[in-house]
């Protein structure tokens, strides 16, 4: 049965979603919103929501089960985490700047949670799908890996910022150590940083370079598999088990519950909002969420 969010929130929230002209949100995606999904048959709506809940059966003879659902907001709560990623006259939701170097990155106040990885693993994709519900924003992505040149920062009224990253490894930007890891090292408003792997390879070895410099750090970070609309359920449940491994053994800062999104079926990105929602101290003040005390979100 699918749930009915309009009853559930009222007609009134359902409207706000669209407060631009026909014109504006003619162009968004058919499941850029978690209300519109809201109406699917309850499997894929499952789906959409907890996309390891599929996974889950198998991962329960190992006791692994638990970790995926640290982290499990209730459909109400992603879509109240979904209006901070709805413009309205009174949010503005915008391109802010770039910076190719660090002491060009403006200078804010307010939460920043940023998306690095290697080149081509989807991290402009997965950008351009949580700001799906946003007309003005262009997200480039591109087949070539070593697209994303520069930090691109985008602002969130003045609740958060979100940092796309030049990617890491084959075809990275010359000045990439210097521009990404002093970013890391440095800003001080950065709460989240969010270590994108691809689902279909798992992890590689500069992948692993990467965990290291987040632990070196001391970054509370997040691990995110992409791209799981593509290859094998089999292949990805592989790279699942042998990432919780690693994170359960080898890291401090790392949250427990590595996440799964598809950009390209939105598999996870409600999910992924409500989680920096969260972080960024916009949905549920005062809940904390690292590894020595996690506490369940649901
Ligand atoms: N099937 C599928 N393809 C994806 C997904 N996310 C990204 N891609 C594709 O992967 C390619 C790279 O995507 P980008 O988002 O540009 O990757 P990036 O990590 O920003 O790459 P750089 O900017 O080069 O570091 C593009 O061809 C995307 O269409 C996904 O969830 N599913
Ligand atoms: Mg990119």
């Amino acid at each position: 049965m699918a749930v009915d969010l309009r009853r559930v929130l009222g007609f009134k929230a359902w409207t706000s979603l669209f407060w631009g002209t026909p014109h504006s949100w003619r162009f968004t995606h058919s499941l850029a919103s978690c209300m519109q999904a809201a109406h699917l048959p309850e499997r894929r709506l499952k789906a959409l929501l907890y996309p390891a809940s599929e996974l889950q059966a198998y991962l329960a003879a190992g006791g692994k089960e638990d970790q995926l659902t640290l982290f499990h907001p209730s459909l109400e709560l992603m879509a109240k985490a979904e209006k901070l990623f709805t413009p309205s006259p009174k949010h503005h939701i915008h391109y802010w700047s770039s910076a190719v170097r660090l002491d060009h990155a403006p200078s804010l106040q307010q939460p920043e949670v940023c998306f690095i990885g290697r080149s081509n693993v989807g991290k402009s994709s997965l950008i351009r799908a949580l700001f799906s519900l946003v007309p003005d924003i262009e997200v480039r992505v591109s087949k070539t890996p070593g697209h994303t040149k520069k930090l691109n920062f985008f602002r969130v009224g003045r609740a958060f910022t979100v940092v796309d990253m030049p990617g890491y490894g084959y075809r990275a930007p010359r000045d990439f150590v210097e521009i990404v890891e002093s970013y890391l090292e440095t800003r001080s408003n950065l709460v989240r940083t969010f270590l994108l792997v691809d689902g279909v390879v798992g992890l590689q070895k500069a992948d692993r370079v990467a965990v290291e410099m987040c632990e070196e750090f001391g970054l509370p970070y997040v691990i995110v598999l992409t791209k799981i609309d593509k290859g094998r359920q089999g292949a990805l449940l592989r790279n699942l088990i042998q990432l919780q491994e690693i994170i359960q053994k080898h890291t401090g800062a790392c949250y427990p519950q590595p996440f799964l999104v598809s950009s390209t079926s939105f598999s996870g990105v409600y999910l992924l909002r409500s989680f920096i929602a969260h972080v960024t101290g916009n949905l549920d003040q005062g809940i904390t969420t690292n590894k020595s005390q996690p506490e369940r979100v649901s």
